[in-house]
């Protein structure tokens, strides 16, 4: 199988860590010289860039988080003038703002690269048609994998998220062979194509690029018996790049981290202590060639394993385990990132609604649902159906314009929703991993 980038993915470990060293003193002189968050915490801990001599050092310097982000919003982290920047996307915040991410040229040629690796890494050549079916728009997984399918001289077809049918038309008639997107709509598609009486054995595809939300081994064996290709798995987060953090080589056993461009470390999510490797616990990622926005040690909250071993595929990256979590209450529907939080914000602003709910999530024919059940006072009419129809219709809109993601809300009575010591239990998540 290609390597995309062989000089950098099978370096040898001693001078990958070499480098790793002064790409890290490099964006640590950057975002120290400007960026204020990380002078202010450097400050405060004593600490100048010029302090950090080995990759040992590196857990001297403070975590970088959501709120982070949140306290700076919009552009407070950038390290670079917005001039330099050509690209801006977002993900969701804990509450009502999202998390503003940006990408410079370079950011953007770097992005396509990593992309690339993976895409590579899992067969993916000039000669596919790459059919994208994550939606364009904020959200990073669409534009990083056309631009990285791009940079390969694949021929990218930009469907969007949606619409199944014509999907599946589009993939019949213009031959596509990778598809990307969500592991769950790889299914809802199979389904859909079951249901057309279309055999996926008789389209041209023949892998499938998957990432952006949790799914488990059999969840990937389903795909592939189902649709007749390869699955591959590939995980990035916004605030760090997006797609193109890590992604499977063709022994699928464990994602490649790119650690010429990110410094992967586990922590203990309760105690912040570095665990030493092969221990489960939350990873955190530094950056170490982003221009916009370099992130240092950010809190990713997903919980995974490092495996240092030496891998049959010739890289000599580290590689990192599904997820077996989060170390937050981030939940993750449609792959669309869901925090209760934002959910009380909106709660909070409607006259009549208490700040006690609960979120149902479930997976139904492979799409995920979301239900909020909503406390409300004694000013909502249960006995009016039409007042309580459109008041029910008017808090969907509102939570599905704040949370990107579609959602059934069903009022209930004051003080219905079971209080454990006090605490309502906020999720209630069905879906089997
Ligand atoms: O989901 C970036 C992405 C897009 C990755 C497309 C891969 C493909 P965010 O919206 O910021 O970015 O969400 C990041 O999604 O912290 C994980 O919890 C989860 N996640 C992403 N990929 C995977 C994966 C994109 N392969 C958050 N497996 C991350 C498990 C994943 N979780």
């Amino acid at each position: 199988m290609e390597i995309w980038d062989p000089t950098h993915e099978g370096m040898p470990r001693e001078e990958l860590e070499q480098l790793q060293l002064e790409r890290l003193q490099a964006t640590l002189n950057r975002a120290y010289k400007n960026v204020t968050c990380y002078r202010r915490k450097f400050d405060e801990l004593g600490i100048i860039p010029e302090d950090v001599q080995s990759l040992a050092d590196l857990r001297r310097l403070p975590f970088t988080s959501k709120e982070d982000m949140r306290l700076n919003y919009p552009y407070g982290m950038f390290a670079v003038p917005l001039r330099e920047v050509v690209r801006i996307h977002s993900s969701s915040g804990t509450t009502g703002k999202p998390t503003v991410v940006g990408y410079t040229r370079n950011d953007i040629k770097t992005w396509s690269n990593l992309v690339a690796r993976f895409m590579t890494s899992a067969g993916v050549t000039r000669d596919d048609v790459v059919q994208i079916t994550f939606g364009y728009g904020l959200f990073t997984g669409a534009f990083g994998l056309h631009y990285g399918a791009e940079q390969i001289g694949a021929s990218v077809i930009p469907m969007g998220g949606g619409n199944t049918e014509k999907q599946i038309m589009i993939m019949q008639d213009y031959r596509t062979t990778a598809l990307v997107g969500t592991p769950s709509y790889a299914l809802t598609l199979a389904d859909r194509m079951e249901k057309m009486g279309i055999n996926p054995r008789n389209l041209s595809l023949r892998v499938g690029l998957f990432g952006g939300e949790p799914w488990s081994e059999e969840m990937r064996r389903e795909i592939e018996q189902r649709l007749g290709i390869i699955a591959t798995d590939n995980y990035g987060l916004s605030e760090v790049m997006g797609p193109g953090v890590a992604g499977e080589c063709h022994g699928r056993c464990g994602m490649h981290v790119f650690e010429d461009h990110f410094l992967a470390e586990i922590i203990n999510p309760e105690t912040g202590e570095v665990l030493p490797p092969g221990e489960v616990g939350e990873l955190v990622l530094t950056n170490l060639t982003r221009e916009a926005l370099p992130v240092i040690r950010y809190r990713t909250r997903d919980i995974t394993r490092l495996n240092y071993e030496p891998c049959s595929c010739g890289r000599t990256f580290v590689r990192m385990e599904k997820t077996r979590g989060r170390s937050d209450d981030m939940l993750i529907i449609k792959g669309v990132n869901v925090f209760p939080t934002q959910i009380e914000e909106v709660l909070f602003q409607i006259e009549g609604c208490e700040p006690h709910y609960q979120l149902v999530v479930d997976r139904i024919d492979n799409v995920d649902t979301l239900e909020i059940l909503v406390e409300v006072n004694e000013t909502i009419f249960f006995d009016e159906m039409k007042k309580q129809r459109s008041f029910v219709s008017q808090v969907e809109k509102r939570l599905a314009s704040m949370l990107n993601v579609g959602c059934r809300v069903k009022l209930v009575e004051p003080a219905s929703i079971p209080r454990h010591e006090g605490k309502a239990q906020r999720v209630i998540d069905k879906r089997k991993r």
